[in-house]
């Protein structure tokens, strides 16, 4: 259980109470609580606007976007993808009877690299699922260009990229869906929710029946759907959060400036610079401790942990090394070398709207402190 003295990697952006109070009294009225209601219709409409995208499918979860994404494409056979992600990602190909094949990581973006993943497909693969690793954007044009050639869909998971525009336009807007998360950890938030991104009205229809157990209308059953709908409380919460959403990336902004100029100087251990032609979200502020440190990655984490600062190696141990996935060929280091040294290395740093300042001071002179 959080402890308020404690400062944890992340902590909700939450707008007012009072704030809320409205949208509950107009939900207890209607008496509507789900199934399509008035704030989830509302809400799928302001974030299509805000993000710039044509189309938004809200879910109750970013895994549950995942798994119908797949479905919704038909996809099956093997799928290409990143060992260096939260394992919802892969969890959700083997949910859909789908063979993961692990691509080794760019050591500049983290994401899957592109010149590797050519060498991997197959006659049985149908589809390149990969992650922009903490909102930071994959090498989009050569991922097409590649899935282009074999005949492949590309479906993005952009669990970490809510509002990232990359080239100027909405990075969501590449490849053929990408999926979002709102879980309290992200940059956006709704409690639990998620949603996919499509560019247009016959594939968002195709979800929208998908994620409502298959109806397509009251008698008509299309195919086997799930129940992953998002509820209105859920949705009143996100409309609100969008009139804050702002303010609260400018303040992560802040933070992230701030931890950048007081440690870039500090030797053998490297903030990774912003990405190029990206207007970033500041959703995870990651440093990579090298072997000249006084200290192992872990040492670090463990000196932090008992300061009261609970900072997170987002993502290690990698997926391919959990016992569902480590006995696919892919998933031997020497297919992964460089996923494999960044897992080893990476510590993702507090970064969230209400950090205050005293807060970052302490844990820059922790890491600066050189024992
Ligand atoms: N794809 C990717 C690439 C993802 O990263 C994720 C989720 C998904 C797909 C799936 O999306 P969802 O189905 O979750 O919508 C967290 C989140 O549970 C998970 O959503 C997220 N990625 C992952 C990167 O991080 P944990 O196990 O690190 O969470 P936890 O509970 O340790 O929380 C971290 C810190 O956040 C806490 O120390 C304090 C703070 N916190 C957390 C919660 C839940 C709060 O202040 N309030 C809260 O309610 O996984």
């Amino acid at each position: 259980m959080p402890n308020d003295k404690n400062i944890y990697v992340t902590r909700p952006h939450l707008p007012p109470f009072s704030e809320f109070i409205p949208y509950l009294e107009e939900i207890w009225e209607s008496k509507w609580l789900t199934n399509a209601g008035p704030f989830h219709q509302k809400l799928e409409k302001e974030l299509a606007s805000y993000l710039g995208i044509e189309h938004l499918n809200l879910f109750a979860n970013g895994t549950l976007a995942l798994v119908i994404a797949l479905q919704s494409l038909r996809i099956t056979g093997e799928v290409i993808t990143t060992p260096f992600s939260f394992v919802a990602t892969t969890h959700s190909l083997l949910w859909n009877g789908i063979k993961p094949v692990f691509v080794d990581i760019d050591p500049e973006t983290f994401n899957l690299d592109p010149e590797k993943i050519e060498a991997a497909i197959t006659p049985y693969t149908t589809a390149i699922l990969p992650v922009h690793v903490y909102g930071r954007p994959c090498n989009v044009e050569k991922i097409q260009k590649i899935a282009d050639i074999y005949g492949l869909k590309v479906i993005y998971d952009a669990a970490h990229a809510f509002g990232v525009n990359y080239k100027g336009s909405s990075l969501l807007k590449h490849g053929d869906l990408s999926i979002l998360s709102f879980h309290a950890t992200k940059v956006f938030t709704t409690c639990e929710g998620g949603a996919i991104v499509c560019p247009d009205s016959k594939i968002k229809k195709r979800i929208d029946d998908l994620k409502n157990f298959g109806f397509a209308n009251e008698t008509t059953i299309v195919a086997p759907g799930i129940n992953a709908k998002m509820n209105e409380i859920q949705a009143a919460l996100g409309l609100l959060q969008l009139k804050y959403i702002n303010r609260a990336i400018d303040r992560r902004r802040e933070i992230d400036r701030q931890y950048r100029d007081e440690l870039s100087s500090v030797s053998n251990m490297t903030c990774p610079p912003l990405p190029a032609d990206t207007i970033y979200n500041h959703a995870y502020f990651p440093i990579l401790i090298g072997k000249g440190y006084p200290l192992s990655r872990d040492e670090l984490y463990d000196k932090l942990r008992q300061n009261g600062i609970y900072a997170r190696r987002y993502f290690y141990p990698l997926i391919s090394e959990f016992p569902m996935y480590r006995g696919l060929p892919s998933a031997v280091p020497s297919n992964i070398p460089v996923a494999k040294k960044v897992a080893g290395q990476v510590l993702c740093l507090p970064i969230y709207p209400t950090l205050e300042n005293e807060s970052i001071t302490k844990i820059i002179s922790i890491i600066k402190e050189r024992r």
